[in-house]
């Protein structure tokens, strides 16, 4: 595997669910594989459970580790070509890249959109500067328009947790105070859809997502009938994609909040969010904290998933 940038980047997601059980039943089988191995973890935006689950799982295959923190401490780096670099901005990101490529085997980015420029957004401009010119294997930390490692680790989690064959999967809209990415949400679908499960996405009128990610997925306008007979509900916010108003907010319908009256439609549904999550904006305490509220297990999945992909571009490295 030379890249990891969506679900299109592994085998099958068979493959990719046998491969999270051999790494949860024996973490550290794969030492010696990631020996005098560096991995380079590249952040533009913070981040808790990416940094440390990826730490975590390249510790327990061996590996070397260097963290970056672009807007803490590096210099600021333009990141288009043909600027007249007399701003604020010392570095180029086309020297960059390739010199931290020199300092590792592997390389993880994390660059969110910027929600300004759809086209710079959706072209994922600075993930593809990463995979085009550091030399090295690219994973995805969250780009512009996904989040793989995020969506692996929630289908190991539905997998589970899972009561029945083909669960109901519900994403819903939630809503929150700062416009966010679709990348969570884009994701999930596109690795939903790969599944056999009932798959529905609810949000308000205008927070249509990309077809190119949501594809044949079910859309409901009415929350409250999407709920009902969920086997999981996984909230999210995401601000919106179409054109007009790209990455604005339209809506902060609190009626769209994940509640203990809304859970009762389900079919005593699993709760699940990426995490970070506002309470009482997208979802209430009693929700987040109660016994159906899988958020920890989902969190600690993703060392689950970030070692399945660090330990394929080792072997691929390895030969
Ligand atoms: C980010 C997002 O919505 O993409 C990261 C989620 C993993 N969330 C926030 O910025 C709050
Ligand atoms: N879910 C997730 O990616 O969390 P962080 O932003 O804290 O890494």
């Amino acid at each position: 595997m030379k890249q990891f940038t969506s679900v299109h980047d592994i085998k099958s997601i068979d493959w990719a669910l046998s491969m999270a059980r051999e790494v949860k039943e024996d973490p550290f089988g794969d030492t010696p594989l990631g020996k005098n191995k560096t991995l380079l973890m590249i952040f533009f935006n913070s981040s808790l459970r990416t940094r440390l689950s990826t730490q975590k799982a390249a510790m327990n295959l061996g590996m070397n580790v260097i963290v970056l923190d672009i807007n803490q401490g590096a210099w600021k780096l333009e990141t288009e070509r043909g600027v007249i670099m007399d701003g604020d901005k010392p570095e180029h990101i086309l020297e960059a890249i390739p010199v931290m490529g020199t300092y590792c085997d592997i390389i993880g980015v994390r660059a969110f959109a910027n929600l300004v420029n759809k086209q710079e957004d959706y072209n994922e401009t600075i993930l593809n500067q990463f995979i085009n010119y550091s030399g090295k294997p690219v994973f995805s930390m969250e780009g512009a328009t996904r989040h793989p490692l995020q969506s692996f680790a929630d289908l190991i989690t539905i997998e589970e947790f899972k009561t029945v064959k083909k669960p109901k999967v519900v994403l819903t809209w939630a809503p929150h105070p700062k416009a966010l990415p679709q990348a969570v949400a884009n994701s999930f679908a596109e690795w939903m859809n790969q599944t056999d499960y009932e798959f529905v996405i609810t949000h308000p009128e205008g927070y249509e997502l990309s077809k190119d990610f949501t594809g044949n997925a079910k859309i409901e306008y009415d929350n409250r009938s999407a709920y009902e007979g969920a086997d999981f509900i996984y909230a999210k916010n995401w601000s919106t994609f179409n054109d007009a108003t790209y990455g604005k907010i339209i809506s902060n319908d609190r009626s769209w909040m994940v509640d203990t009256d809304k859970m009762r439609l389900t079919n005593n549904a699993k709760f699940m969010h990426c995490l970070p999550v506002r309470r009482n904006m997208i979802v209430s305490d009693d929700v987040i904290e109660g016994p159906n509220s899988i958020v920890v297990p989902e969190a600690a999945n993703r060392v689950v998933s970030a070692q399945v992909v660090i330990r394929e571009m080792l072997r691929t490295i390895s030969g």
